[in-house]
């Protein structure tokens, strides 16, 4: 029998363009999604986020969801075309903010935590078109300006706030391989994004604390990922090779949030295409996260290969193996979800462990974990024991990792329910709620009865 600590938190989470639908609805501005999505081939079936789920028109059902399973907390995003068309406050978008109000005024109706997510990757397409996006550093004030209207509006009843989730997954999949919007491919520009993401990041915290974190009294952090990189063989080369396959995933963005500068080993490697804090950055930077938000999927072998690129291989990010000298491979005796990330729950727990150390027991939030499968709906029902597997197995590592003097504080599967799985479409399902995508009926799967079993018990389970 596992259990959990009975303050733990346990949550579920989505982000807008994944689920919203309503893309053209009552103002709302086109975001870079939007645009990807129409250009052929960029998406499984040329699929886009036109309708998703249509969250957009059921929220008071899918709360009933939330509340079904006892779920404590959920993590959701605010689409920033949604409240800012244009992405400035030039225009506000008095509809689009009563959306989220609603929103926010029905999770709290019944019990649960409004955990709110400022940017989950819908820039407003103006920003992209005539700003240069995360290019240019004046991002960061605009991106100060939207956190302000939300604060502003949103900041009496949500006492959680992420600002930007995955500034990993932003740099390189959206500026380095290109197969995130906005489709740029590069092997500098992912350093200068990452540099502006941190810097929007700051300058929102900075916004939160000066005006109304006093007041309001929440908190705010920011959503990393990270994968976990186990070396390859005692080989002190491949030792060495996963600690900076490591720092340059998760290192790259949480120490300057805890240090206020990156990790020496991107200096070193990286040269001229590693942007610098000015003494004032770092100042901004540092300490400027209440809590450590993770999400974590997956692990892979990291063995030492100086300079090779190995295009597609492994766990996706080829484009900067040249620059980190890390080959990633997977362990043939893993088993791997339907996206091929391998099934690796030690990982977790490692990894937890990693943070814990490196950042000096830090406050953590998952705020994602979970897993894509083949789901099968048969005679109204799905019996998804693969994913009820993954996260009984998970479960009990962040348990293992907890005992171990981790403090990790709470925890959000991924996701919800099926949603547009960005480049992949609507084919890889990561939802314990079973999305039909013709009559968008929800069907609790296995995995959404069990979560719910094991929340309203208060977090005890057998695996
Ligand atoms: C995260 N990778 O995306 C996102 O936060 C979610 O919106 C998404 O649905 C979920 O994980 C599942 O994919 C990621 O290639 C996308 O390393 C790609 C990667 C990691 C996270």
């Amino acid at each position: 029998m596992i259990s959990f600590p009975k303050d733990f938190l346990w949550g579920s989470a989505t982000s807008a363009y994944q689920i919203e639908g309503a893309w053209q609805k009552a103002g709302k501005g086109p975001s870079i999604w939007d645009a990807f999505c129409q250009v052929p081939g960029r998406v499984a079936n040329n699929e886009h986020g036109e309708r998703a789920c249509d969250h957009y028109h059921r929220i008071r059902e899918d709360v009933a969801l939330m509340k079904q399973m006892g779920l404590k907390a959920y993590r959701f995003s605010i689409a920033w075309p949604r409240i800012l068309p244009d992405g400035t406050t030039k225009k506000i978008n008095e509809a689009g903010l009563q959306f989220y109000s609603d929103l926010i005024d029905e999770l709290i109706a019944q019990d649960i935590e409004p955990w709110v997510t400022l940017y989950h990757w819908d820039l407003p397409l103006a920003l992209q078109v005539e700003e240069d996006g995360w290019l240019r550093k004046s991002i960061a004030d605009r991106f100060a300006d939207y956190a302000r209207v939300c604060f502003d509006r949103f900041g009496d009843r949500v006492k959680n706030w992420i600002t930007i989730n995955e500034a990993w997954v932003i740099a390189i999949l959206g500026y380095g391989q290109g197969v995130f919007a906005p489709g740029r491919v590069s092997n500098a520009e992912p350093y200068l994004v990452g540099h502006h993401l941190l810097l929007a990041h700051a300058r929102a915290v900075e916004v939160y604390r000066k005006e109304f974190q006093a007041e309001q009294g929440g908190r705010i952090g920011i959503t990393n990922n990270c994968d976990w990189r186990e070396p390859a063989t005692d080989n002190p080369a491949d030792h060495e090779a996963a600690q900076r396959a490591l720092e340059f995933f998760l290192g790259w963005f949480a120490d300057p949030l805890y240090f206020g500068h990156y990790p020496q080993c991107m200096v070193d490697r990286l040269g001229d295409r590693l942007p610098q804090f000015s003494p004032e950055e770092s100042e901004l930077v540092k300490g400027s996260s209440d809590f450590f938000g993770l999400n974590h999927y997956t692990t892979t072998l990291a063995s030492d290969e100086p300079g090779r690129v190995v295009p597609g291989e492994a766990h996706n990010n080829a484009g900067i193996a040249e620059d980190q000298g890390v080959r990633l491979h997977l362990d043939p005796s893993w088993t791997t979800t339907e996206m091929d990330w391998a099934i690796v729950p030690w990982g977790c727990r490692k990894l937890l462990e990693w943070i814990s150390e490196r950042y000096d027991q830090p406050d953590i939030y998952i705020t994602e974990n979970g897993g894509a499968f083949p789901d099968q709906l048969v005679d109204g029902r799905v019996d998804d024991q693969d994913r009820l597997g993954y996260l009984k197995t998970y479960l009990a590592a962040c348990r293992e990792a907890i005992d171990n003097g981790v403090k990790l504080r709470g925890y959000f599967v991924w996701s919800l329910m099926d949603n547009f799985e960005w480049a992949a479409g609507y084919d890889k399902r990561f939802g314990i709620h079973y999305v039909d995508f013709e009559t968008l009926e929800r069907i609790p799967k296995a995995s959404a009865l069990w979560y719910g079993e094991m929340v309203k018990n208060e977090g005890s389970f057998t695996v």
